[in-house]
């Protein structure tokens, strides 16, 4: 496939080819743990699952393409590309510098696992910080989630790059919220993207994935060699899953989008609301940014209900997600069906309640994940928990 295809040619077709053996359209789900040798040493290209499978390949060949990388390679969660990446590059004594509204597992790896082999780690809001001072000379690493979970902050990549380049230090994107539908950092100037498949990628939530995309080939070939050393790679039905779900990637985005951005105008304009957090809206704080670096926002919004009726926020936030039927109440986001959660109590309750108050993760904030579903539908499932 030419790498120039259009973004949906390549969402289909990257890294895929009919099966040479017996003409099947589709990449087969290669359900198998190791290869028949011919002699010892003497393979096809692939002796162990842990170190390759032939339904991965492909896998990790379309995600590439789709970010516009020379390589990708994945992981058996979000959380576990970030890890084997973190471990890749950073040694104790290194520093790493992190933005302050990150997914809380994202923290939690960093602050009760990654710090105790004596990594320093310092948090900044990279969408207003100033850049010199955030990101001090010596530090190795930036790690960068635009726009964040869940506050759908929006950072500038190519000014964060061009600072972390000026301290050489290197500088990690997390684009799960936007994918590279939407966003495609490295040509921005990053040195690796980061995904929670999980998410939009996959788009059913029915796999729980991860991957890293960079252009380094010396920094894959360690990231690779520690694929295979450590092992958290995912089986071959999850990717192929994930192969399938990458088919619909652009329209699903595009109807992601186009609900969420009636339901951010709606939500804006309703009394009971406090504050509506996303791109999709003009009023955003870095919309210019936004439409500067990102093609399309998707469909995640937050909001801050107004505290009322005698109850406390947090007490409010409870009875509406209960109060909603199309919108599920779960963790996670990206799939086809919407999701509701309350990140104080849910996504984010493994960050310290005074330290996620300091980022603006207030106890009535909401965060929705708008599905594909009917747009009316969605509204008047959310005018039903306004009332509740
Ligand atoms: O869940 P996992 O696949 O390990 O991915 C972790 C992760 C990394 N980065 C971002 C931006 C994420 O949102 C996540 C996972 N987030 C959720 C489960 C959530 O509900 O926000």
């Amino acid at each position: 496939m030419d790498k120039k295809a259009g973004f949906d040619t390549l969402a289909v077709h990257a890294g895929q080819s009919p099966d040479p053996s017996t003409g099947a359209v589709m990449v087969p789900i290669y359900q198998v743990s190791t290869y028949a040798q011919d002699g010892v040493g003497n393979t096809k290209g692939y002796d162990y699952s842990r170190s390759d499978n032939p339904t991965r390949t492909p896998l990790q060949a379309c995600l590439a393409a789709l970010e516009g990388a020379n390589h990708a390679l994945v992981f058996a969660s979000g959380l576990a590309a970030t890890d084997n990446l973190v471990r890749t590059l950073v040694r104790p004594g290194d520093h790493v510098v992190c933005g302050d509204d990150v997914y809380g597992g994202t923290y939690r790896l960093f602050d009760k696992v990654v710090r105790h082999w004596g990594v320093t780690f310092t948090y900044a809001d990279f969408s207003t910080c100033d850049l010199e001072k955030a990101i001090p000379a010596g530090t190795k690493l930036v790690w960068l989630e635009t726009p964040t979970n869940p506050l759908l902050k929006v950072s500038d990549i190519a000014a964060v790059c061009k600072r972390a380049k000026a301290v050489g230090a290197l500088v990690a994107v997390d684009n799960t919220f936007a994918t590279p539908y939407f966003q495609r950092p490295l040509a921005l100037g990053a040195d690796f993207v980061v995904h929670s498949m999980t998410k939009y990628l996959n788009g059913h939530s029915d796999v729980v994935m991860g991957m890293v995309a960079l252009n380094d080939t010396a920094t894959y070939d360690k990231l690779k060699f520690l694929q295979n050393a450590a092992g958290a790679v995912p089986g071959p039905m999850d990717c192929w899953l994930v192969l399938r779900g990458l088919k619909t990637l652009g329209v699903r985005m595009d109807r992601h989008q186009q609900s969420g951005k009636i339901i951010a105008e709606w939500l804006s304009r309703h009394p009971e609301v406090a504050r509506v957090y996303t791109p999709l809206l003009a009023s955003h704080p870095n919309h210019a940014v936004a439409q500067r670096q990102m093609s399309g926002f998707g469909g995640m919004i937050s909001f801050d209900l107004k505290p009322g009726n005698g109850l406390t926020a947090l007490e409010r936030a409870r009875r509406f997600v209960a109060a909603t039927k199309v919108f599920t109440l779960a963790e996670s986001l990206g799939g086809v069906e919407s999701l509701i959660e309350v990140p104080a109590l849910m996504t984010h309750a493994s960050i310290e309640p005074a330290k996620r108050r300091e980022i603006g993760i207030e106890d009535g904030l909401i965060r929705l994940s708008v599905g594909i579903e009917n747009v009316e539908d969605l509204i008047t499932d959310l005018e039903r928990a306004f009332q509740a």
